[in-house]
């Protein structure tokens, strides 16, 4: 974080500090109006922050002082802003759905070889959804096995289950990750093989855990399809690595690319995003891309002061380096977006859990926050008390849908009723007076108290639809990518990945290899002796 930007942070904390939310909401009439921004379908209701005008001005001022217009150009127009990996950082261009565009990487115009990856995707998709693709015995497809982990794998899982309403129920969607074999063992216990299409999902190509169940997997088909040839009706690869995609013995023109410039965590729009077009088909699909990019384009030409990433991002450094709060919680009132923080997880910390500063020295400040949450209801009979009342602060964004697709006698009034409750206890609280008003006994005034001040947002959209389920995505992408700017990181790379995928190799050696000593640390070395006296080897 740059000095200035400091400064304005400093400024706006010192205001901030000065007034409670309820005193906030007592001074302005119309607060909720004055601190709501509607964008791509979405609501952002900030009122319930402790912020003012003023406040925002110099939040704002703080973006402006990182040169936050600038780096928004520079991401959307194809510069290699991920420098640790020299490469540009262009998920925007998946979802450009302009009639015009053209996003230059390498002199080359990127947005035709997207386009006819997304109808090469379409054909396919359309092929497996009519039964017009067979399995190796004349059986249509009636399961999909994505087998991929991290950014590979949590974008579909999350995505599947949030465009539920809208897939085709007669063809049903597993997700295999883990390298425990239980993972494949329990997946595979519920599908055929004749009808089953296994997507192998990743980006290298050469991730162990994929690589290991995709092979495991292609074993089982062969065993019970009893013929090599089996493999190419149904195993099909999502990949970089064309390469890497014929070694392990799948037909390149089963291979669905993507590019270099895709980070894996950003990827649920591009060809990763296969097993969801098969199960909401391209239509519903191109209706979500043409979500994401609203907020897209919102986000790159809306003013600071009405871009909902931007807001969300300035209140997030706000709580995070002005008032010291560790994490944020994602609290989704619907079903359907029960693995949003799962998936918002790796999103927000794998991008912006760094410590080095983009000219290398040790960040001083800290950055990206600890991501966390379950859908309400469930939440309030769990975790919620110690947001009302621990000593900790944990700013919360509530997301909701105005209109259910279950409507249910009144279920849905009482989730809604839940969700608008919550946010006015977090930030109104109960004072001691007001219990004691409700009768409360005197030794029990302490205990029933509120505080109040919880910071939340409110993020309301009509109904959580293709669309809208793209511009939220979109949203939190966007926000990630302002917080990192100002923390002045480099939100794009993963080395502490990387790091996993080496350490384990390592170790995997050891655990059959005939010598009996390790050159590990002492309690690396007898946790392995440990682990080989159990399988007697
Ligand atoms: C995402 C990360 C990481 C990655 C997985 C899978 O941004 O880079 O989560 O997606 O390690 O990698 P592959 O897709 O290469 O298998």
């Amino acid at each position: 974080m740059n000095e200035n930007a400091k400064l304005e942070l400093n400024k706006a904390l010192e205001i901030s500090k000065k007034k409670t939310l309820r005193e906030l909401f007592a001074a302005e009439e119309n607060r909720a109006s004055r601190y709501t921004v509607k964008a791509a379908g979405w609501l952002l209701d900030y009122s319930k922050n402790l912020v003012d005008k003023k406040a925002m001005k110099h939040l704002i001022a703080m973006a402006e002082a990182s040169s936050l217009k600038e780096e928004i150009e520079r991401m959307f127009s194809g510069e290699k802003i991920n420098a640790t990996e020299g490469r540009a950082v262009l998920h925007t261009a998946l979802r450009n759905v302009d009639e015009n565009a053209k996003v230059i990487v390498d002199g080359v115009d990127v947005i035709p070889e997207v386009r006819a990856t997304l109808a090469k995707m379409a054909e396919f998709s359309n092929l497996v959804r009519s039964g017009k693709w067979l399995g190796f015995t004349g059986k249509k497809i009636k399961s999909i096995v994505n087998i991929g982990i991290g950014g590979s794998d949590l974008g579909p899982v999350m995505a599947n289950i949030a465009l539920t309403p809208y897939s085709k129920r007669s063809i049903k969607c597993y997700f295999v990750s883990n390298v425990d074999s239980t993972h494949l063992a329990e997946t595979l216990r519920q599908v055929k093989a004749e009808s089953t299409l296994f997507i192998v999902a990743s980006k290298t190509f050469t991730t162990q855990e994929t690589m290991s169940n995709a092979a495991a997997a292609r074993e089982w088909l062969v065993a019970r399809l009893k013929d090599d040839k089996a493999v190419a009706r149904h195993f099909v690869a999502v990949s970089t690595a064309a390469e890497e995609v014929k070694k392990f013995g799948i037909d390149t023109a089963n291979m669905f690319g993507f590019w270099d410039w895709v980070g894996g965590r950003y990827s649920l729009p591009s060809a990763i995003g296969l097993s969801l077009m098969i199960s909401i088909g391209p239509a519903n699909f191109t209706k979500m891309l043409k979500g994401y990019w609203k907020m897209d384009t919102h986000f790159r030409t809306a003013p600071f002061e009405r871009n909902m990433p931007v807001i969300l991002a300035l209140l997030g450094i706000l709580y995070s380096n002005g008032y010291g709060a560790q994490s944020y919680a994602v609290l989704p009132y619907d079903q359907y977006l029960s693995r949003l923080p799962a998936y918002l997880q790796q999103l927000d910390m794998e991008s912006n859990g760094k410590s080095v500063a983009r000219d290398g020295s040790k960040a001083t400040w800290d950055t990206g926050p600890i991501v966390w949450g379950e859908p309400g209801t469930n939440g309030q009979h769990a975790f919620y008390q110690l947001i009302h009342q621990g000593t900790r602060l944990i700013p919360c964004d509530f997301i909701a849908a105005c209109r259910t697709h279950n409507e249910i006698s009144d279920l849905h009034d009482k989730l809604m009723a839940n969700f608008f409750a919550q946010t006015q206890a977090l930030a109104l609280g109960k004072t001691a007076d007001e219990c004691r008003a409700e009768g409360v006994s005197e030794e029990l005034v302490a205990f029933k108290t509120f505080e109040g001040n919880k910071p939340t947002n409110t993020l309301l959209t009509e109904k959580l639809t293709p669309e809208t389920f793209g511009a939220l995505i979109a949203l939190y992408e966007h926000k990630i990518f302002v917080q990192g700017i100002i923390w002045n990181i480099y939100s794009f790379d993963q080395w502490g990945v990387q790091l996993g995928k080496v350490l384990a190799k390592g170790v995997l050696a050891d655990l059959t290899s005939a010598k009996h000593s390790f050159a590990h640390d002492s309690s690396t070395n007898a946790l392995v002796a440990t682990y080989r006296k159990a399988l007697k080897r």
